[in-house]
């Protein structure tokens, strides 16, 4: 399968994320991806950078504020002291309710906790042109599809799920499924799907596209009762005004086996055919694999290949876009698992 992967990706690589109160080496490093890149090369699929610029798409899917502001973010923390350079900057107050996000604050932590749905998601010098690099690659893959081409995956990071209109999060930024989803909608799609079986639900991708008829997004996810972004991600949460009967979540409780994920992905698969949609966007988390150090599914390498199989019966044109999964050096087996799964059908 075309494969993009950017070399941009390594610039990304954050010493140090927050877990409960503590720094601590980050679960969303640099290696996954590379793991990624062996794999397919091992398996003989084409590797491609991203040769086009998402800017225009970037627009439609995120503000003009946060793209500004992400853009410059890290020159905008050096402004404040030159020795941040090997600093990262860490929100600490966000404006929750009763707080207004109207007005940019002038100080730089409080417009980084504005546009931040968390202090896990360390930004460094390298993370816009990383995270640019990925929109990029989701606007080349949905191109290709325009073009004819069954299936095309983005192997890139960081990744996007929970990056929404205006905040990043999860380790996320831009939205490289939204991309990809409204790149093919400006390309003439009529109805999009995008299905998202990370094992966090995609809020950021369900927030963008709430009120809309055109993009269904189905995401089958651990309970946020228990489990991340804890915010979103309920069953009840169907859509709103023209969205509304467009958006379908199939939480199931951390602990989850084997079957009941593939019971859920039926009901997925059910209502994306329901859709009638002309192309689907998978967000590839692979976090659903029981080897994932911060996740609670079941899936074992040969259910990758599996869940490859399924998608292929939808018989839509497909993106894939790599998003979580912390099993590092099992990455490149699920993701190309999936990927062959998918050709081969
Ligand atoms: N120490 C994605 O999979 N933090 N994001 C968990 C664990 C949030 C996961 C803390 C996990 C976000 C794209
Ligand atoms: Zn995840």
């Amino acid at each position: 399968m075309i494969t993009f992967f950017s070399d941009q990706h390594g610039l990304h690589a954050p010493a140090d994320e927050i877990f409960r109160g503590e720094r601590v080496p980050c679960f969303e490093t640099p290696s996954r991806a590379e793991f990624v890149r062996e794999r397919l090369q091992a398996r003989g699929h084409l590797l491609r950078q991203p040769d086009q610029d998402s800017r225009a798409v970037l627009s439609q899917v995120h503000s003009p504020r946060y793209l500004g502001f992400l853009a410059s973010a890290w020159d905008q923390w050096l402004a404040l002291d030159p020795a941040n350079g090997d600093r990262q900057p860490f929100p600490s107050v966000w404006p929750v309710r009763t707080l207004r996000s109207d007005i940019e604050p002038q100080n730089f932590v409080a417009r980084l906790g504005l546009y931040s749905m968390d202090n896990g998601s360390p930004l460094v010098a390298g993370t816009w042109a990383a995270a640019k690099a990925g929109a990029d690659a989701a606007a080349c893959a949905a191109a290709l599809l325009a073009a004819g081409e069954r299936g095309v995956f983005c192997a890139t990071r960081p990744p996007g799920h929970h990056a929404g209109a205006d905040f990043m999060g999860g380790y996320c930024f831009l939205n490289n499924a939204a991309v990809a989803a409204q790149a093919l909608r400006n390309q003439g799609a009529a109805r999009v799907a995008v299905l998202d079986v990370d094992y966090h639900h995609g809020n950021g991708t369900q927030s963008i596209f709430y009120e809309r008829a055109d993009v269904l997004f189905v995401s089958l996810h651990g309970d946020p009762r228990t489990e991340y972004p804890f915010y979103l991600g309920h069953a009840d949460e169907t859509g709103e005004g023209a969205g509304a009967g467009f958006n379908l979540n199939l939480p199931l409780p951390a602990g989850s086996g084997v079957a009941a994920w593939f019971e859920a992905l039926k009901a997925a698969c059910r209502r994306i055919a329901r859709h009638e949609a002309q192309a689907l966007v998978v967000s590839l988390g692979l976090d659903a694999y029981a080897g994932d150090p911060i996740s609670r599914f079941a899936l074992q390498a040969g259910d990758f290949s599996r869940l490859g199989q399924r998608l292929a019966r939808l018989g839509l044109p497909t993106v894939f876009v790599l998003e979580g999964g912390y099993a590092a050096a099992e990455l490149g087996v699920n993701a190309v698992n999936v990927i062959e799964a998918f050709e081969q059908d």
